[in-house]
């Protein structure tokens, strides 16, 4: 499942995660063990894999499902 965030600056390699609708950082402890690796160079966005308990980086163009963060209204 894709959730709402990216890699900052996927070209400086520095390993620094955002949510895109807030702008915060991403907390380092929700990783999944070993990851963010940037397997093949290619993973610049944040997605969950079902059974697994943490965030994994992922290539941009990868199918999955999504999750998306939007602001509550009350009428
Ligand atoms: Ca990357
Ligand atoms: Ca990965």
């Amino acid at each position: 499942m894709w959730l709402g965030g990216r890699e900052a600056n996927p070209a400086a390699e520095d390993d620094v995660w955002v949510w895109d609708m807030s702008g915060l950082p991403v907390d380092q402890t929700m990783w999944y063990p070993g990851e963010p690796n940037n397997h093949q160079g290619l993973q610049d966005h944040i997605c969950v894999y079902e059974g697994r308990n943490g965030l994994d980086d992922c290539k941009q163009f990868n199918p999955y499902v999504f999750l998306c963060e939007t602001e509550y209204l009350v009428c």
